[in-house]
């Protein structure tokens, strides 16, 4: 084994961009030596099933089964329940594949009979051949609420807000209902705490509402801010643009910067590295003076190639 599949590493992700880094991270690992720590606040119940967003393309992208063009679900996907529901007048604003019922049932299966998240995830990922640990950030439902300065949307639950009104409501905050409540998936807590970790990694995923559900949990924040492992970010803004998703219109409704320093400013206490693309390399000394180490390369990953390489300069900077 070299030096870099020995490295251990816990990564906190949301769905399409962190589900890349983490892909990386899973081609030049040892598996036992990647945990993947996913939002859960995406999650909703619909058509009787309980759909989890962010963990079915953590397990898809991993798997080497996520549809690339659509960037969730799955590949050579098709549309017959879609089409048959639609035919019966029941709601279709939200795709459910063909393919993709097969997880659903088998989540639903499962919950049933008294399985929590965790074991749940466990199980799908193993079924797709993934060794890697896939964790939700809780066995308790957390749901992410969209605040809409627009009194007409209000409160939106997210997938409300994201797919079925196109993420076109203004954003005026967020907030995670059942965080206080929840507990922190102890499994993730055990990793925070392992003393084999070298480090910890926040993958280019929407601070928002993808790692910020996850801060919200009680206790984790403190943990990062106690951890003695380097914090690692990748700054999900290019050049003033989200590569995907809702990040720029959110910081533009919520008046911050679109900018990598902006985004090292929402993590500041919490990390000690902020990685930025190449593009945005003017904006090393705004983080610095944050007291956050910048470091720059590209983090944009169009090739496999290109996710292996951020993953490799995240591991060669510890
Ligand atoms: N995103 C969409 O934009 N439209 C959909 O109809 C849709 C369906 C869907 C079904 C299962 C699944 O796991 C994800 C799905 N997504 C869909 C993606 C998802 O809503 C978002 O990408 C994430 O929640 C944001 O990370």
């Amino acid at each position: 084994m070299n030096q870099t599949e020995q490295k251990k590493i816990l990564c906190l992700c949301g769905g399409v961009g962190g589900a890349k880094l983490a892909l990386g991270f899973s081609q030049l690992l040892n598996p036992d030596n990647l945990t993947i720590v996913v939002n859960t606040g995406d999650d909703f119940e619909h058509l009787g099933f309980t759909i989890c967003p962010d963990i079915d393309t953590v397990i898809y992208t991993l798997s080497g089964r996520s549809n690339k063009t659509l960037g969730w679900g799955l590949e050579g996907e098709t549309w017959q329940f879609m089409e048959e529901l639609k035919k019966r007048g029941g709601e279709d604003w939200f795709l459910l594949g063909d393919k993709d019922l097969e997880t659903h049932k088998k989540r639903l299966l499962l919950l049933t009979d008294g399985n929590d998240l965790t074991a749940i995830t466990a199980q799908l990922a193993s079924d797709s051949g993934i060794e890697q640990r896939i964790l939700p950030m809780s066995n308790d439902p957390v749901r992410t609420i969209i605040r809409s300065s627009d009194p007409l949307f209000g409160d939106l639950a997210f997938q409300h807000y994201f797919v079925r009104e196109k993420c076109e409501p203004p954003v005026s905050g967020f907030y995670f209902h059942g965080a206080e409540q929840a507990t922190a998936n102890p499994a993730f807590v055990q990793a925070l705490e392992d003393p084999a970790l070298s480090a910890i990694v926040i993958c280019p995923s929407n601070p928002f509402v993808s790692i910020d559900p996850i801060l919200s949990l009680p206790g984790i924040r403190e943990k990062l801010q106690q951890t003695k492992v380097p914090v690692i970010a990748v700054s999900p803004i290019i050049g003033g643009q989200a590569v995907k998703g809702p990040t720029a219109k959110m910081m533009d409704e919520l008046k911050i910067p679109k900018t990598s320093a902006a985004i090292a400013e929402h993590y500041q206490g919490l990390i000690d590295t902020l990685i930025l693309d190449n593009t945005d390399s003017d904006q090393q000394q705004s983080v610095t003076a944050l007291g956050i180490e910048a470091l720059v390369t590209q983090t944009l990953m169009k090739s496999d190639a290109d996710k292996q390489a951020l993953a490799k300069f995240v591991l060669d900077s510890l």
